[in-house]
Order: structure tokens, then sequence, then C-alpha cells
């Protein structure tokens, strides 16, 4: 096991890992401002920008191919893989938006956990602009309840938060500069806090996973980025050619409502 590998598996987490230069996630910054960032502020369609956006966007389903993403992931997850998910989560200056305590593994359905998530920052993350926050560890025990809180804020669906006295001294910031990376596990207890600078802080993120991983809780879809998939418990979306053709908007739509029904049926 390499240097990275034994630590995520102790920690839940590894960071941070450089996949981009500076003048490359740059492009994709303005790739993001190009194609969706109109729509992420527009509360009439912002929903449905959520899950999958590799499925939609070309330029997505190429970045979640990078080579130095992959190569960090197959250190965890072996030398198959899925994506599972894509998306971006942008807080903007002072925003009071944040994340709550949680393990993501409570709402996706997927056993065996195993399956790690790659948060690559568009932007500088800091703790003044609402990095992310690791409970190292935590990953190693187990499904820990979580509450509806419904808090204003609260960019989870239901405000799902972890009822438990965190100690601060054993939260860890993941400070990350444009065009680099961390890793963390489906099951390790992270969480976010709100925007309070007045930079704009991107996040993208993208859940990988491996082809024996299954879904317990409906049809669901996935894309094969390296190695095979000798499992098929996931049905294997092509990569998008045109977000405007109506093949792409069609699966896009097929999938993200089968995404949501996931989420509904999820524990909580
Ligand atoms: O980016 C954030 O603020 C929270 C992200 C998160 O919870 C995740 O990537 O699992």
């Amino acid at each position: 096991m390499n240097l990275m590998a034994a630590r995520f598996d102790r920690d839940g987490y590894f960071s941070p890992v450089r996949v981009f230069s500076n003048t490359e996630i740059s492009n994709y910054r303005n790739l993001l401002y190009r194609t969706l960032m109109q729509k992420f502020g527009d509360p009439s369609v912002s929903n449905k920008y959520i899950w999958q956006l590799h499925l939609l966007m070309p330029w997505i389903a190429e970045l979640v191919q990078e080579p130095l993403i992959l190569d960090a992931v197959e250190q965890i997850i072996g030398p198959n893989i899925l994506v599972w998910n894509s998306g971006f989560i942008i807080k903007q200056p002072g925003d009071k938006q944040y994340t709550s305590w949680h393990q993501d593994r409570t709402f996706w359905g997927l056993r065996p956990e195993r399956a790690v998530t790659a948060w690559i920052a568009f932007t500088k993350s800091t703790r003044e602009n609402g990095c992310l926050l690791m409970m190292p560890g935590t990953h190693c025990d187990g499904q820990i309840e979580h509450v509806n809180r419904y808090a204003e804020g609260n960019m989870l669906s239901r405000g799902q938060e972890i009822d438990l006295n965190i100690s601060s001294s054993k939260v860890v910031g993941i400070d990350l500069q444009p065009g680099e990376m961390s890793l963390h596990d489906i099951s390790v207890i992270h969480s976010s806090e709100p925007n309070t600078s007045d930079d704009i802080r991107i996040g993208c993120n993208i859940t990988y996973i491996a082809p024996e991983i299954r879904q317990t809780l409906g049809p669901d879809t996935a894309y094969l980025v390296r190695g095979r998939d000798d499992h098929r418990n996931f049905y294997l979306a092509p990569t998008p050619r045109d977000p405007e053709s109506r093949e792409t908007q069609e699966l896009y739509s097929k999938v993200a409502l089968e995404r949501s029904n996931i989420l509904e049926r999820a524990y909580c």
C-alpha cells in the first residue's frame, strides 16, 4: 500500500493532490461559467443540474477522466473505475450556506460503502471561504444516525445532521489551491461552513465507485472511465456529444429523475 492509500485508509480522506495546472483549471473555470453558471443561479431550473453533469456536458465527461485523478482513485478502489456522480458546490462571497456534519453513505444507497469522492478546487478553498472539514478516522464508525433539521442555509436536501458533539480540536480543514483535489471516503463525517470571504468558492465533486458496488435503492446509472465492468450493476451511460441534442437531454432527465428517487428512498 502506498502512502496515499495508507493515509486514506487511516483517516478516511487524503489531501492535497495536484491534478490540474493553473492554466488547465482556469480553462475549466471558464467552461463552467460559459455553460452552467447561469443555470445554477436560476431557481426555476437549478435543481435539474445537481447530479451526473458528466452525462450532460462533454467537457465534464473529459474532466472526470483526467488521468491524474484516476491514478489517485485507483490507489483506493482498484483498477476498474466508474463515475457515480459529478456536480458543483458553489459558495458566493459572503454566502451563508453550509453543509452540516454528515456521512454521504447515508443518502446514496451504495453497498458496500467503498467509494471515494474527489473534491476538485476550481478556486482557492480555505477555512475563510468555507472549505471541506473532516473528522479523521470516522469512516470506521459505521452508520451514524442523522436527524432531519431543515435548518436555513443547510445545503443538504433535508438539512440532515449528525446529532453528535463534535470536538473542534479533532476537525481538519482541507485547504486547497485551484487545481488541487482532496479525496474522501463516503463514510467519513464531514461538513463545510459559510463563506465569510469576498471571493467565490467553487468545488467540483466527483464520486468514483468500483464495479462490484451495488445500488440498493432502485435503478441507477454510472459511467465507465477506467478498466472494465464485469458486474453490470449499473446501466452504463455513453459519453455526451452535444448537451442540446434530444438524445442527451432525454438520457440526462431520466438519470436525474432516477437519482432523485434514490435520495427519496434513502434512510432518514
Ligand atoms: O463542498 C462542500 O461545501 C460540501 C461538499 C460535500 O459534502 C461533499 O463533497 O461530500
